[in-house]
């Protein structure tokens, strides 16, 4: 190899990840976004007994109680909305929306807190304060002039059960089940293809769990950026000599080195802990051929030896074994190798420690289910732990990385476009109205509405819906043709300037902010991704006197559009706790919920699964077919094609971009990059630092990407990365998991060719 060009930013980054630098990247985060005296004592109160949930992550907390946890991304999120930064009406009545648009996502959300609500002036092109209750009349007088199928009720998962809850039942007495939702974008395949093998959309393993597993799989996620704190997890693990096998196309410095911050013995000595005892860079959209590889082998294994099924497991407890078997004989390890890029001793290699062990976790993220088939990958990484009992038992079971700090329990307390019927009978009897029970829309049905000028309205519950929906140049202007776009948030994005016919903005409370109501100081609830419900409660003085809670924003919208409401919308804000009481009568597991969410650390909701009880029709769990090993047409054979994978970046909270570094990967103070590996580049004739342009290849339109700078990383052959939600223009709105909804954002097919300029 001759030796390197120098690119600007671009530094390989050689220590662990963890240690120093990310104490000191937290001192930084805090210094730049808070000048007020509070800054320490705010971190001090995150995932603490009488303090808020932490709203980076929904990685659980040891016992929520004693320790002292937050890590270098958690307090990124907390400053974030900490900050001391604000935007008032003199700044919007200074700055069009045409000249804001032209502002990045980082510069958007770093002018700060929103303070009051605005109202869109078309005659000046700019955003106005607007009087509350002036809102919600001409927004209920709005969406009573239109049909409520005609309405998309977004929901981001940062906002908490009791807001989840009401915006749910305002839209359904309403009258529609269109709620799109980020879950749709991220782990729907979990949600959708869990129930079909366990009977439960949700994982099923504790954090107690990893203090006895004897082997974790790791499949497409990134914990150092994106989970931090479960780096304290696996660090435990990997120091106790549990092997940890991790699947990635790219090499990701914490799955491979990590010092932990808060270890006084590998700070002081500048050590670290190695984390992946196997690392494997398997191709993107490969996973589902090396765990048909992993299963097969293990299928040879028990036909030699014996003994390496649980045999009374998959006879007492499962259905579809055989058919199962029977695909799994039928794929070849030729085609297993071509689509894994890996090699039958590697697969085999594993096979043979999973045999081994006695108690196994599989944790998967976003590299799972953000394919064409990534229902159906989950359903494999379910087949995988059947096939050895790896459910109700100590140290074992399947662990989904959740996304948003109470994404999953916004689908707990009823945020889905196909709800059961038995949930809406509840609702029916607690309530007095009869909800609709036709299914609704999906984000990309949601989005897809929009362009064909069949939704009218959106309204938004958080999040920023356009930018992280994929295809920007259909998306985008779907805003523009509806007649009423309603954002409540705490910045400022794109999504909220991409302006309607008529558009709000509201500002509310973040989760650090004191939310006092007129029967006092409240507290809210989230669920974790291991299913523990606990309430958090905020303590700051708010960003703003006209600020108002999540709930409240909603009761005041359904008061203004249901005048003949059921629901005592009023006595419910005053008072949570009365939100959590209807929370009880109408979603099972809930019972006591008030008394329950005041015991330290919460509860945990029933999962069936952890007591060998499978609620899918069959009673049983049911082994899947996944038939074959692509998950996509052949698009991939022809000359030249790659597989764009998009990815976060470690210093963004997806649209929510806090600064420019990308330190473990080495990419510092630019975002516009194409990782590649030597091959890819080596056959295209690309060096280092060359500028590309990267196209889709999409039949009828051309999506591109124009002015990218090619680096080279270690990264699968064939399969090239770059950074969400710029790489979005590049996603075709229908490139979906059939099955989930869910867009795959990790297997575009793409040509990287030098740029034209
Ligand atoms: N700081 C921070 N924390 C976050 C977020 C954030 O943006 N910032 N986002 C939150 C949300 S909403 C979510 S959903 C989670 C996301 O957390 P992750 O699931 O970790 O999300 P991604 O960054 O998209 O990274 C996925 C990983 O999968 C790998 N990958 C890509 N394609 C494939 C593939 O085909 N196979 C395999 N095996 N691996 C693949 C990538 O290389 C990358 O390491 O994190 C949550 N936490
Ligand atoms: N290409 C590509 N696209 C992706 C992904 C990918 O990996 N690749 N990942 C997908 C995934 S996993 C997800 S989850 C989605 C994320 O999609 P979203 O959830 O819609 O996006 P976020 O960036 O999390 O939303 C950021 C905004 O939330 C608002 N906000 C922050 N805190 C609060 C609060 O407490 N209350 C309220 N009401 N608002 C608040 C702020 O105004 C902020 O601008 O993106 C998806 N899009
Ligand atoms: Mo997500």
């Amino acid at each position: 190899m001759t030796k390197q060009r120098e690119v600007p930013g671009i530094h390989p980054y050689d220590g662990p990840a963890g240690g120093w630098g990310a104490l000191r990247a937290t001192a930084q985060a805090i210094q730049q976004q808070m000048q007020s005296v509070e800054a320490p004592i705010v971190l001090l109160r995150t995932n603490q007994p009488d303090g808020f949930d932490c709203p980076g992550c929904a990685w659980p907390d040891k016992e929520h109680r004693s320790t002292f946890q937050f890590c270098e991304n958690g307090a990124k999120a907390v400053t974030w909305e900490a900050t001391t930064k604000r935007v008032p009406p003199e700044f919007f009545a200074a700055n069009t929306v045409a000249s804001l648009l032209q502002k990045t996502d980082y510069e958007l959300e770093d002018m700060g807190r929103l303070t009051h609500p605005l109202v869109y002036d078309r005659a000046t092109d700019t955003f106005r304060a607007v009087d509350w209750e002036d809102a919600f009349a001409r927004i209920g007088e709005i969406l009573r002039s239109l049909a409520p199928d005609q309405v998309e009720f977004y929901t981001s998962g940062r906002a908490s059960n009791e807001a989840a809850y009401l915006y749910q039942l305002f839209a359904r007495e309403y009258g529609t089940n269109n709620f799109p939702d980020c879950s749709n974008m991220c782990h729907e395949p979990t949600s959708v293809g869990l129930p079909q093998s366990i009977g439960i959309g949700k994982g099923t393993v504790s954090l107690e769990d990893f203090d006895s597993a004897e082997l974790i799989i790791s499949i497409g996620h990134n914990p150092g950026t994106n989970h931090p704190r479960m780096m304290g997890t696996l660090h435990e693990a990997s120091r106790r000599g549990v092997p940890i096998i991790v699947f990635n196309p790219l090499r990701e410095r914490a799955l491979e080195r990590f010092a932990d911050p808060q270890s006084m013995f590998e700070m002081a000595t500048f050590s670290s802990t190695r984390i992946a005892s196997t690392y494997f860079q398997v191709d993107a959209g490969g996973d589902a051929a090396a765990l048909k590889g992993i299963m097969k082998a293990l299928l040879a294994m028990e036909a030699e030896e014996g003994n390496v099924l649980d045999k009374d497991f998959i006879a007492a407890h499962t259905e579809g074994f055989d058919a199962f078997a029977a695909d799994l004989e039928a794929t070849s390890w030729d085609d297993i190798e071509k689509a894994s890029g890996l090699t039958q001793p590697d697969l085999e290699h594993v096979a043979l420690a999973y045999a081994k062990s006695n108690a196994t976790i599989v944790t998967y993220g976003m590299g799972i289910t953000q394919h064409n088939k990534g229902t159906a990958n989950v359903r494999l990484i379910a087949d995988l732990l059947l096939m050895r009992g790896n459910f109700g038992k100590p140290g074992a079971g399947i662990c989904p990385l959740r996304g948003h700090s109470n994404v999953q329990g916004n689908r707990t307390v009823g945020i889905t476009e196909k709800p059961s019927q038995a949930f809406l009978k509840l609702i029916e009897n607690a309530c007095g109205f009869t909800p609709p029970s036709e299914h609704g829309h999906d984000a990309v049905q949601a989005m897809q509405a929009m362009i064909d000028g069949k939704a009218k309205a959106l309204i938004c519950l958080g999040g920023n819906f356009a930018v992280a929906l994929p295809d920007s140049e259909q998306s985008f202007p779907a805003m523009a043709k509806l007649d009423l776009g309603v954002h409540i948030g705490t910045k400022l994005n794109r999504t909220h300037l991409l302006v309607s016919k008529e558009t709000y903005i509201f500002p509310c409370l973040g989760r650090t902010e004191l939310d006092m109501q007129t029967g006092g100081r409240q507290s809210i609830t989230v669920e974790d991704s291991m299913s523990m419900v606990h309430a958090s409660a905020g303590k700051l003085t708010p960003a703003s006197e006209h600020l108002r809670s999540e709930p409240a924003i909603v009761a005041g919208m359904a008061r203004a559009a249901l005048p003949n409401t059921k629901v005592s919308w009023m006595e419910l804000i005053s008072d949570y706790d009365k939100i959590r009481d209807l929370i009880e009568q109408t979603v099972p597991g809930f019972e006591d919920f008030n008394a329950r969410i005041r015991v330290p650390g919460g509860f945990r909701l029933p999962l069936p699964p952890t007591e060998r009880q499978w609620h899918t029709p069959s009673g049983k769990a049911m082994f899947s077919v996944y038939g074959g090993v692509k998950e996509d047409a052949d698009v991939f054979g022809a000359e030249n094609v790659l597989r764009l994978i998009t990815i976060r970046s470690h210093d963004q909270y997806n649209t929510t971009i806090y600064a420019m570094d990308d330190r473990y990967r080495g990419v510092f103070g630019r975002r516009d990059v194409l990782f590649m590996s030597d091959e890819d580049m080596a056959a295209l004739g690309i060096e280092h630092g060359d500028l590309v342009d990267i196209e889709t290849l999409t039949p009828g339109r051309t999506l591109r990407l124009p002015n990218i700078t090619a680096i080279r990383y270690s990264i699968a052959k064939g399969s090239v990365a770059a950074y969400y939600p710029e790489a979005n223009v590049l996603v075709p709105l229908d490139f979906i998991d059939k099955e989930s909804g869910t867009p795959s954002y990790k297997s575009v097919p793409v040509r990287v060719v030098r740029a034209a300029t």
